[in-house]
């Protein structure tokens, strides 16, 4: 947490206000929050509704403090789950749809979460069939929920559970795209997320008549805050939801609803430009003013079709979950648009950009990014050593991400240092991958590594060196091995390479880089 001076900085300053994410529902009472399909939730009636479940889930024991394991695709219950959540003071631990038992399972235990709460069927796949791995914690389902406890049995006559929780308070667990074995958790207090909501929904231009078309995972953190569905609430706007992000499900959905902003991953601008460009017939666009990209490097090729085809203005995002968020201001000229990943928030968002001593380099010169600022975390939950190394004595988080600024402020992101790949915005963490591979009984040693893609920017190879004596594994045979030991399908390698021995570094480990030159040549060749 904040050293109190800070805290008491960042109050007087007026970024942190008391106000809990549970009041963003106190006001525009009968406006449209949350539109689903033929579904439509007005802010009292979403407030009424996350009462009532707040109720039944104090009812069934849920507590101010604990945790519960949020995963749901993009529908209208989400939002009843997790503002109940806010309002009992519960932690939302917030999962991808794309998670399997090997995430739901750490997640669940490492938390020590009292429930799991999941959907039926999503994209083909049972999420009933993780309640084993969620163990101790109770599986509710929002759907049919077979076996288990129905989300909608829970919504009960809202007579007064405990007192809400503080403003201070920890108001959910984050995920981090980390670079370790085991995924870290990222602890987002009440004061500092609603901060970065606000200011966000200011930057984006919201107001009560936009209309926000949530594509991703809503728990993500970009959809959830960059201004995503809580700077939506924020504004008093509406939030169209998208189950898929495929042209044919969005390109309808906005011309219908109106939609006026939305945000995507590198490759869904790619797919959605290639899209639009190839239709005999346009669709009717002209709704949309902003299309925000972010989660990974957007190329200059395809930022600059963004305004001609779409006919909106783009905004690049440079964010994480651990906090610091940098946007591209509506009114910035092309030249910053096209070719930046914008400047942070806050003025008080501290940037230092260092070389490998440490020391501060100047403008103009790729270094690493270290942040500290009134919504940017001090450590990861429950992870004392790591923060040794992820933090700095004073508290800047090391980002992991290489940088240059420019004049303004303005950041270019021109690389990583991390051991992270990151496949089209979803970030896989090279060594969690390799400790999976190495309980296959044919691998000896492996490192995991990025490769470049024209499509997803990234993709990942699994260098293995194999056991003496066992049969070289191959590629389909670990893929099928991951996909059992319920890892889920973005973190498992899209190509192998086995080697009798691995290049070593000065320092005696193993050279990615070498790897990655390796696997550049031969792919040439
Ligand atoms: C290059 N790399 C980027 C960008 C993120 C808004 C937007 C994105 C995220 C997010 C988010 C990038 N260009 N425009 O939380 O609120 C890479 C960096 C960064 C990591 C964080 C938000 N935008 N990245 O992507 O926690 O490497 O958050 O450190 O998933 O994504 O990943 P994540």
């Amino acid at each position: 947490m904040w050293p109190d001076s800070f805290a008491a900085r960042y109050r007087a300053l007026g970024y942190w206000t008391g106000q809990t994410l549970f009041d963003l529902l106190g006001s525009h009472a009968d406006s449209v929050a949350v539109v689903d399909g033929d579904r439509e939730v007005t802010y009292a009636q979403l407030r009424d509704r996350a009462s009532r479940l707040a109720a039944g889930l104090h009812n069934l024991g849920v507590r101010r403090g604990d945790r519960v394991v949020v995963q749901l695709p993009n529908v209208a219950e989400y939002f009843d789950v997790i503002f109940a959540l806010f309002r009992l003071g519960a932690l939302p631990v917030f999962a991808l749809p794309a998670h399997r038992s090997a995430e739901i399972g750490y997640f669940c235990s490492h938390t020590e979460a009292v429930a799991f709460i999941t959907t039926d069927v999503h994209e083909g796949f049972d999420h009933r069939t993780l309640a084993p791995a969620a163990g101790k914690a109770t599986t509710i389902v929002a759907g049919d929920p077979g076996a288990h406890l129905a989300l909608s049995s829970l919504y009960a006559d809202p007579a007064g559970p405990d007192d809400g929780p503080e403003s201070h308070e920890v108001a959910f667990l984050q995920l981090s795209g980390g670079s370790t074995g085991l995924p870290k958790l990222i602890p987002r207090t009440h004061d500092d997320y609603l901060y970065s909501v606000r200011a966000s929904a200011e930057i984006c231009g919201l107001t009560a008549d936009s209309v926000y078309l949530a594509v991703l995972p809503v728990a993500h953190n970009f959809t959830m805050s960059s201004p995503g569905v809580l700077g939506v609430l924020h504004a008093g706007a509406r939030i169209v939801l998208a189950r898929r992000p495929d042209p044919a499900t969005v390109l309808p959905l906005i011309a219908v609803e109106r939609v006026t902003i939305t945000a995507v991953v590198p490759p869904l601008a790619h797919l959605w430009l290639d899209a639009v460009a190839g239709m005999p017939q346009k669709p009717d666009l002209s709704s949309l003013q902003v299309l925000q990209v972010g989660g990974a490097k957007l190329a200059d090729t395809i930022a600059e079709r963004v305004g001609p085809i779409l006919g909106c203005r783009l905004q690049q995002v440079f964010g994480m979950a651990e906090g610091l968020v940098n946007y591209t201001r509506l009114d910035d000229p092309d030249e910053i648009v096209l070719h930046t990943q914008g400047r942070p928030i806050s003025p008080d968002d501290e940037v230092l950009i260092v070389d490998d001593a440490g020391e501060p380099v100047p403008d103009g010169t790729v270094g690493h990014l270290l942040t500290r600022g009134p919504y940017t975390i001090r450590g990861y939950w429950r992870a004392e050593e790591h923060n040794r190394e992820a933090f700095t004595p004073d508290g800047f988080y090391r980002t992991g991400d290489l940088v240059r600024r420019q004049a303004g402020g303005y950041l270019v992101v021109e690389g990583r240092a991390k051991d992270q790949i990151n496949r089209g915005g979803e970030k896989i963490a090279a060594e969690e991958v390799e400790n999976h591979l190495l309980t296959h009984p044919a691998v000896h040693d492996v490192a995991v590594v990025a490769v470049p893609d024209p499509y997803l920017g990234e993709r990942t190879c699994a260098f293995v060196v194999a056991r003496a004596g066992a049969p070289a594994p191959t590629l389909p045979a670990l893929r099928t091995y991951l996909r059992e030991r319920g890892l889920a399908a973005y973190k498992i390698p899209d190509k192998l390479r086995v080697l009798d021995a691995f290049p070593i570094t000065g320092v005696g480990k193993v050279s990615r880089r070498e790897l990655r030159a390796a696997l550049a040549a031969t792919e040439k060749g």
